[in-house]
């Protein structure tokens, strides 16, 4: 894989849709590379069809029959003369099949080489891995569980809480929380069917379960050179079932050290593997500080662009520089994070109806503009939401001095964004922005999920300013309120709080 000398592209094909192929568009147009796309029957007329150079038509719908047929899609590189794939995120990004297909057609991959991709596919091989590598992982067995009685003699050194993961399995699939030994006999028989069946390797094994750890990953370029370099840490522990909803850069609770430490740890991993490319390494930071190797994931990730907005570097700039066997440039060596940064994900979901998709035709988009903000946005006013793909429309990114800042910046960017025709995640956001737990940055992985189940992130605000005699009446009532409890109004950042206290009455009549 190691690239003797540099070569460069003049087309690039891209597998993918949405928000991810119109920043990956992007980044070819700065370098001067043609942007080739693919397009189901339902992206006829996408963002990215409009934006690219050239567009293909590559099948029905449903994934399975457009953006998931590997084979066709090389095939259509080679003939429209594609020098390489894109796959982003998703879909075809993980396989280690397609990039082996990929490799095998002589084309350059954006990506890791397919035996990266295969060896942190497996979680037990990447586990094994990362032992010898030095890079710390969660206590638990070094190899599959043979039967009942290992994991019982394991499960009893080990200690209770514990966690039964599928090797094959990875991002939340495949895996049970154990609290006591007498739940293990079923969790292993039932997770080791589950496993056969979803993934076909019924591998199994234990780890201690870590409580309350936040979500910290390392961003890491590696060139065909042997440089691996760490970006930094995002802090992912806002999630929700498994499904990031915000991000930021740099984590509030990661010292300039343990950024060291794990950007170090995070090095080692990758060149574990042979790595190229742009990758992630997820790690469990527990309570106390310590850290433990989860998973890489071995490609561009949606978050990426909070890395981009406090190191000033160009993620998918690099990507196609390292594909083309560039070298990483020196100074990328010793990159340290300048300000903060916060991705939320603009989904198309109701935040009010259990996050149930809402597909349908987007009558108004008004995306916020002004200082540090940026929108990395798949979709454009009057196109439509469908309900084959990911409800992503894309991700409101913004940018400040410090974390105050840039959150005073994302307060302000949600106050402008306006979506009309379908529901989204932007009311949620609203209401996190003024959560004592999210402004203080005490997070964990639970607690989004935690909140949602208590009602606390009720979401407090109106999503659609459409009805302006309401709002008015809102802001009257407000305003009596607020004169009526002669209570100074709170200083600093959280201005306006009787308004949206208003805002909430006015939602509650309306539902
Ligand atoms: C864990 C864990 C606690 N202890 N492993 C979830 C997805 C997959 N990447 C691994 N996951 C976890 N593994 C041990 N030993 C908690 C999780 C976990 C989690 C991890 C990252 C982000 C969100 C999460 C939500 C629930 C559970």
């Amino acid at each position: 894989m190691v690239a003797s000398e540099t070569r460069r592209f003049s087309k690039v094909l891209i597998a993918n849709r949405g928000e991810i192929a119109v920043r990956i568009i992007r980044g070819l147009r700065e370098l001067g590379i043609r942007a080739a796309t693919i397009f189901s029957d339902a992206d006829r007329r996408s963002l990215p069809v409009l934006l690219s150079d050239e567009a293909y038509p590559i099948g029905p719908a449903p994934s399975l029959e457009s953006y998931l047929r590997a084979e066709a899609i090389v095939e259509l590189a080679l003939e429209i003369g594609a020098d390489a794939i894109h796959p982003g995120y998703g879909f075809l990004a993980e396989r280690a099949e397609f990039a082996r297909q990929v490799e095998k057609a002589g084309l350059e991959l954006i990506g890791p080489p397919s035996t990266a991709i295969a060896a942190m596919g497996s979680k037990l091989e990447s586990r094994r891995l990362m032992i010898e590598a030095g890079v710390p992982v969660v206590p638990g067995g070094e190899g599959a569980l043979a039967d009942l009685d290992e994991a019982t003699a394991l499960a009893e050194s080990i200690g209770y809480p514990l966690m039964l993961k599928a090797s094959a399995g990875g991002g939340g699939k495949g895996m049970r929380l154990l609290r006591e030994p007498g739940e293990l006999a079923a969790a292993f028989r039932a997770t080791r069917s589950e496993a056969a069946a979803s993934f076909g390797d019924d591998s199994v094994y234990i780890e201690k379960y870590i409580e309350r750890p936040r979500h910290v990953e390392i961003q890491v370029l590696a060139d065909q050179h042997g440089t691996v370099v760490s970006l930094g840490e995002r802090e992912c522990s806002l999630q929700r079932r498994h499904q990031k909803v915000v991000e930021e850069a740099p984590s509030s609770v990661v010292s300039p050290e343990l950024r060291a430490r794990m950007g170090e740890a995070a090095v080692r991993a990758a060149q574990a593997v042979g790595y190229t490319n742009a990758g992630t390494v997820e790690f469990l930071l527990d309570p106390s500080g310590e850290f433990y190797f989860l998973e890489m994931n071995t490609r561009l990730q949606v978050e990426h662009p909070v890395t981009e907005m406090v190191t000033g570097i160009d993620l998918v700039r690099w990507q196609i520089a390292v594909a083309q066997g560039e070298p990483l440039a020196p100074e990328l060596r010793s990159i340290e994070p300048r300000g903060h940064a916060f991705e939320v994900r603009l989904y198309a979901e109701d935040p009010f109806r259990g996050f149930v998709p809402s597909p349908g035709k987007i009558e108004r988009l008004r995306l916020p503009e002004g200082p540090g903000v940026r929108n990395d946005c798949g979709v454009y006013e009057g196109d439509e939401v469908s309900i084959h793909y990911d409800p992503m429309l894309g991700k409101l990114i913004v940018w400040g001095r410090d974390r105050r800042e840039a959150l005073l910046r994302l307060r302000r960017a949600l106050e402008e964004i306006r979506i009309e025709g379908i529901r989204t995640t932007v009311p949620l956001y609203r209401a996190l922005v003024d959560d004592p737990d999210f402004v203080a940055g005490s997070l964990d992985i639970e607690m989004l999920d935690r909140k949602l189940g208590s009602g606390e992130l009720e979401p407090a605000h109106v999503s659609q300013l459409a009805d302006l005699p309401l709002i008015a009446a809102a802001l009257e009532h407000g305003l009596r309120q607020a004169r009526a409890s002669a209570t100074p109004a709170p200083a600093g950042g959280r201005r306006g709080h009787w308004r949206e206290a208003g805002r909430h009455e006015a939602l509650r009549g309306r539902r």
